[in-house]
């Protein structure tokens, strides 16, 4: 007689945003077909007792493959990406396709399905950049994109060659209006950030450290309210991302408190992070290794980023992996001769895919901080429900793909370069000690990474088309 499921996951605690319950999982055809006390055979099974049986990670903002402006390499493409995303417990992340200045964005669209396509461990879904709001892009292939299920695109106030104006921003919002779009916003003010950029390298002050400065959390919180401002008025909403402390969430929580729909991410180098790391061994170059934008702040913003995480504040906990080499062949990497002349050269960002969820559990779950179910809502079901993925993504429930993170609750890690699965020669967490680990990252029924091995295919990741069905636009 064969057997009436090809997966049973036995006798874990599974876990949802919502609930904690001991359950048999059965799965058939990569879709979860049950959920009861005791389940018949299994043509494999897998015993969870002892185990968290969690929905597969869901890393909402990742940066893979990207081309830079100035010839820094980023060290990840869409293999070593997801396969370190599925060593980190995620079964789905979403990369964005950056639209160069002057290209089309449908061109850079089908561009980035060529970089993913037959190499990705995890399913992916894209998001977009639009950086060159031209009228072809906003009143044709914008509109055409979004009804093609690329629903959500970031703009950014900052970074010259990405940078929109008010108008721009405007106008941009203004589509995602009409089309049901999610705007995602990097709110930093560029002009804030050139003068503070001018002023303290007039002072002589260029080591990475002074990037923390440049990038004041002033800045941050203007653009913040600005973006608010422009979505009200546009009547759209929107996610600001990577918010980074104190000031931006207080933006956001004013928003809120007149009804306005913002949405607000943030990630863990705000809070295992402080702009003193970017100081090095004495404010020498390895500060540049924690260079990113927005920067870590201080322990004053860490504590509000914590409460944020506890009352809601934040929707979604994402890693804004970005990642780049510290040292890299031809100069390439973040320690790069013109760096070393002023950190407004160092590249912007740092990995963290991998141990996103690692970090959020030991510092929010294992040490008492927000329960269980937060933390899958933060890290999986938050971010399905709100790009349009939900329940096909984000839960354990009969129906939905059987993607799960298979969790031991009490593993102890200490994250080390030589542990983890990304492509660049260092991590910012370096030494951190972690005690809750994935022990097995399940992609629709099949076993893609187990105790720190991929197991998957890079062909076995899916591009996923994203639609508002499940909970409606926002
Ligand atoms: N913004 C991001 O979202 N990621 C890395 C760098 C940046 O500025
Ligand atoms: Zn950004
Ligand atoms: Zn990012």
């Amino acid at each position: 007689m064969s057997a009436q499921y090809d997966l049973v996951i036995r006798g874990g605690t599974v876990v949802t945003a919502a609930d904690q319950f001991t359950a048999d999982i059965g799965v058939v055809d990569g879709v979860i077909t049950a959920l009861a006390a005791k389940l018949p055979g299994g043509a494999e099974e897998i015993d969870a007792t002892g185990l968290m049986v969690l929905p597969g990670g869901i890393d909402a903002h990742v940066h893979l493959d990207q081309p830079t402006s100035d010839g820094t390499k980023m060290a990840d493409d869409f293999e070593s990406g997801t396969r370190s995303a599925a060593a980190g417990g995620n079964t789905t992340v979403l990369p964005f396709v950056m639209q160069q200045k002057g290209s089309s964005l449908r061109a850079c669209v089908e561009e980035y399905h060529r970089k993913a396509e037959g190499n990705c461990y995890t399913d992916v879904s894209f998001h977009m950049v639009v950086s060159d709001p031209s009228p072809q892009v906003l009143g044709q292939e914008l509109p055409a994109l979004v009804r093609d299920g690329y629903t959500s695109f970031k703009v950014f106030m900052t970074y010259d060659d990405l940078v929109l104006n008010d108008a721009e921003l405007l106008s941009v919002f203004d589509v995602a209006r009409r089309e049901k779009a999610l705007v995602m916003v990097h709110a930093e003010g560029n002009d804030a950030i050139k003068y503070m950029t001018t002023r303290l390298e007039t002072e002589g002050k260029t080591a990475p450290y002074y990037h923390a400065e440049a990038h004041a959390q002033i800045a941050e919180r203007e653009a913040t309210h600005r973006a608010i401002s422009h979505a009200q008025l546009t009547d759209v909403p929107v996610v600001i991302v990577h918010v980074s402390g104190r000031d931006p969430m207080e933006q956001i929580q004013w928003a809120r408190k007149r009804g306005m729909k913002v949405f607000a991410e943030t990630c863990p180098q705000y809070i295992a992070l402080t702009k003193d790391d970017l100081k090095g061994l004495n404010m020498d170059f390895e500060g540049a290794k924690y260079v990113c934008s927005p920067p870590p702040r201080d322990s004053d913003s860490q504590a509000a980023i914590w409460e944020g995480l506890r009352d809601g504040t934040f929707d979604i906990f994402a890693s804004d992996h970005c990642p780049f080499y510290f040292d890299a062949p031809q100069d390439t990497g973040k320690d790069n001769a013109r760096a070393r002349t002023s950190f407004k050269w160092v590249p912007n960002g740092i990995p963290g895919v991998e141990t996103r969820m690692p970090i959020l559990f030991s510092e929010g779950v294992s040490n008492g901080r927000i329960s269980i179910e937060r933390f899958v809502a933060l890290t999986s079901s938050n971010p399905a429900k709100l790009y349009g993925l939900y329940p096909q993504k984000g839960t354990i429930a009969v129906g939905s793909d059987a993607d799960f993170t298979i969790w031991d609750a009490n593993k102890k890690v200490t994250i080390r370069q030589d542990i983890l699965h990304h492509g660049s020669d260092y991590t910012p967490y370096e030494g951190m000690q972690v005690t809750g680990w994935p022990v097995r990252t399940i992609l629709r029924g099949e076993t893609i990474m187990h105790e720190g091995k991929i197991t998957g295919d890079r062909t076995r990741g899916a591009h996923l088309k994203r639609d508002f069905s499940g909970m409606g636009y926002p």
